[in-house]
């Protein structure tokens, strides 16, 4: 191997394998800029012409970007790649016609689709929920969605399927059957597994927490509460979890928290690697351009062993005041460079062992005698309360956090 590719290879794996880096459809494609107090900025020239014409033009825009920048990853919300039909009949035509030509351009160019979903929030028929709505009808409408959703997976190939429940969840306690909603959304997940083992659809299903935005509550609040949800309802084997940093500031967690926690659970999927603005209350989807940030993620992702068949989908959109198309292409190099610097920093922490050694040493009490069996769970209350009467009080240790802080600096 030439030197020069000896820089791209890092604990035995090229840093592209580690890093598995998408590009996502809806903000980066379809985004235009609009706020709620404001107009569109981002006019793009995909964008122009009747629904069906743009979206092809749209995809064939997308394709050259995704191949100029270098990336072997995109992901898509059925609805952002074709537009909704009048009939369900209408919109999986639609959608037929489009992922024609997304194949096309895939067998082209040999890129991939990280994850596709379902856009089970914007319609109006899901003002109230899709798999939680009170309403069978529409719950019914979206299972149908869902179905076309998988078989569209399927024939794209996609190695992951993302359940982000939009609004599922409430905004008044008042109208709200809290036990009956999260039973109907088990048992959505439930068809959904039954189908994609009907089809053979070989892809990961994700399911991405949120706490907030659309709906006031939203029952995957963060990744315990979906680890817990999946647990409680026996759904753990067949769902991972694609964590979205920006929703875990919104939750009230530090940006690694979640990614994080659904990797200690061995749940870790993907992850869409965008920021917010953690002095702002809403999902501003952001590039991720932290470099602390993304060592501290990288670091829980080699720690896993990668994320495969995941991988860091930038769910992140430019800004309405970043108008030119250079733009899109200076955000996600920016960000991709964030990453892999991260990844670097996090190899060399983990290589380095330093600051493994130190947590290790801190946890040293539990690697023999009563520790020992505390951690493999085979203590009794009696067992310490013998061990206290004979050796009394603990000798307090000093935590550290700030001699953790400082090395940690040394890497970044
Ligand atoms: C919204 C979510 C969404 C999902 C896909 O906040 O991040 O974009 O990633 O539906
Ligand atoms: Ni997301
Ligand atoms: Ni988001």
């Amino acid at each position: 191997m030439a030197a020069h590719e000896d820089f791209f290879v890092l604990m035995g794996r090229k840093m592209e394998d580690w890093l598995r880096f998408s590009v996502c459809y809806w903000h980066s494609f379809c985004g235009t800029g609009a706020d709620p107090f404001g107009a569109p900025t981002l006019h793009r020239p995909w964008n122009e012409g009747a629904p069906m014409d743009s979206a092809k033009k749209r995809l064939r825009a997308a394709f050259e970007f995704f191949t100029k920048l270098g990336v072997k990853y995109y992901t898509f919300h059925d609805r952002d790649m074709a537009p909704e039909g009048s009939t369900l009949e209408e919109s999986n035509r639609n959608l037929d016609e489009i992922t024609d030509l997304a194949l096309q351009l895939q067998s082209q160019t040999g890129i991939q689709v990280l994850w596709v979903t379902c856009n089970l929030f914007a319609h109006q028929r899901y003002m109230n929920g899709a798999a939680t709505n009170p309403d069978c009808h529409v719950l019914a409408y979206a299972g149908a969605q869902l179905k076309k959703g998988l078989d569209t997976a399927k024939k794209l190939g996609a190695e992951n399927f993302v359940f982000w429940g939009g609004r599922e969840g409430f905004l008044s306690v008042h109208n709200t059957d809290v036990a009956v909603e999260l039973k109907h959304m088990a048992n959505f997940f439930k068809m959904a597994v039954k189908y994609k083992d009907k089809i053979g659809l070989k892809c990961q299903f994700l399911i991405e927490p949120k706490p907030k935005e659309p709906s006031k509550h939203q029952y995957d609040y963060d990744a315990m509460s979906v680890i817990a949800f999946l647990k409680h309802y026996g759904l753990e084997s067949h769902f991972k979890l694609n964590i979205e940093p920006n929703h875990t500031t919104l939750a009230g967690h530090s940006y690694e928290h979640d990614v994080v926690m659904a990797s200690a659970f061995g749940m870790l999927g993907s992850v869409d690697s965008n920021t917010g603005s953690p002095d702002l209350g809403w999902d501003t989807d952001q590039f991720p351009m932290d470099i602390r940030n993304t060592t501290l993620v990288m670091k829980a992702i080699v720690e896993q062993g990668g994320l495969q068949p995941g991988g860091l989908n930038f769910d992140a959109k430019v800004r309405r005041e970043s108008t030119d198309l250079e733009d899109l292409f200076i955000a996600h190099i920016g960000a991709m460079d964030t990453f892999a610097r991260g990844l670097r920093n996090a190899v060399r922490i983990i290589e380095d062992g330093l600051i493994a050694g130190m947590v290790k040493e801190r946890y040293s009490s539990f690697s023999h005698g009563l520790g020992q069996r505390v951690d493999e769970g085979s203590a009794s209350l009696e067992e310490m309360e013998a061990f206290i009467k004979q050796n009394g009080e603990p000798n307090v240790t000093s935590g550290k956090q700030e001699k953790y802080e400082s090395i940690f600096n040394h890497y970044i």
